[in-house]
């Protein structure tokens, strides 16, 4: 048995949209930074009598045990029937990033498992096949996922950018409501794609947000990363709301919370928050500032966690 241990990793440049539904390849490019604290640990047991997933302790079938077993077929091909036993510490399944460290976890276990060697690029390259966005937990710290060029996805993979001890930051995740989320990410996409007037626009200017981004990751300039944060989240849940029908993951606390760090902003504390498929908000900051930042959020919201970059996944 293998046992593997992966964190979710915070989008700051959105992936939202795919050019290739099969392979898993996004319509744009992305930037993530890696959490601690927050963490999925996934065994794999290959040559049980028959396939088996139990997650936070409870037995799952159906499609979710179909997606982990389709892409352990992929990970390990021809391989034997599995045991998958994995568990999460925070909420999964609301836009907390849970699949991100569910499938990067359940990829570099199944791989030691198996016995066969991988770099980091091709484990993500694998991880992004089971979802988009845990091709980026394959690493600590800031990493970027570039959408490729090539249509088999070989140039579709995370890179590392910088290390997780490069800027002190920390990310407080305020969480509005932990529960499951209406609508997938995946099914949102899709929706969006198909749908938005607005999405043509969102794949056509991702690049500046990227641009944007890198730099002010390699300069420690928290303003200029957090404008292109924020600006990236807003035109995703805009081709979101304006699906047919709207997609809308805003709550009136998430909205309480984005005032209330603009609050914040005003009396020159530097923070910026982004939002994913789910109502929760999330705050980049400097570690200096969290306490504060924590502060005003708690006053919304019961569930506040503070959490600083976190290291790539590692095998116990
Ligand atoms: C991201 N999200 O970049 C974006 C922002 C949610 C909003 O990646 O279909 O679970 O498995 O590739 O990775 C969530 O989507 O979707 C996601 P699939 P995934 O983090």
């Amino acid at each position: 048995m293998a046992t593997a241990i992966a964190h979710p990793n915070i989008a700051l440049i959105k992936y939202w949209g795919k050019r290739d539904r099969v392979l898993n390849l996004p319509s744009t490019s992305s930037i993530s930074l890696t959490l601690d604290t927050f963490e999925t640990k996934t065994s794999v047991q290959l040559g049980s009598g028959q396939d088996l997933l139990v997650v936070n302790g409870r037995a799952l079938m159906g499609k979710e045990a179909e997606r982990v077993f389709n892409h352990l077929d992929l990970v390990v091909p021809g391989r034997q029937k599995a045991q998958v036993v994995s568990e999460s510490n925070f909420p999964m399944a609301a836009g907390l990033a849970s699949s991100s460290s569910a499938f990067a976890a359940l990829t570099v276990a199944a791989i030691a498992e198996a016995g066969l060697e991988k770099t980091p690029e091709e484990m993500s390259i694998l991880a992004r096949q089971g979802s988009g966005s845990a091709c980026r937990s394959l690493w600590g710290g800031w990493v970027e996922w570039h959408r490729g060029m090539e249509e088999d996805g070989t140039d579709s993979h995370g890179k590392h950018l910088a290390p997780r001890d490069h800027w002190d930051v920390r990310m407080v995740v305020a969480v509005v409501a932990g529960g499951k989320k209406k609508i997938s990410s995946r099914e949102g996409m899709l929706r969006t794609m198909q749908t938005s007037p607005m999405y043509a626009a969102w794949v056509n200017s991702y690049e500046r947000d990227m641009r944007q981004a890198r730099q002010a990751i390699l300069e420690q300039d928290l303003e200029a990363l957090g404008v292109a944060m924020e600006r990236s989240t807003l035109k995703m849940h805009s081709t979101m709301m304006t699906s047919e029908p709207p997609i809308r993951y805003w709550r009136g606390a998430s909205v309480a919370l984005m005032d209330a760090i603009e609050n914040l902003r005003a009396k020159g504390i530097g923070a910026w928050w982004t939002m994913d498929a789910g109502p929760n908000v999330k705050v980049l900051c400097e570690a200096e500032d969290a306490e504060r930042v924590a502060a005003a959020l708690g006053a919304f919201v019961q569930q506040v966690s503070v959490l600083a970059p976190g290291g790539p996944p590692r095998l116990v």
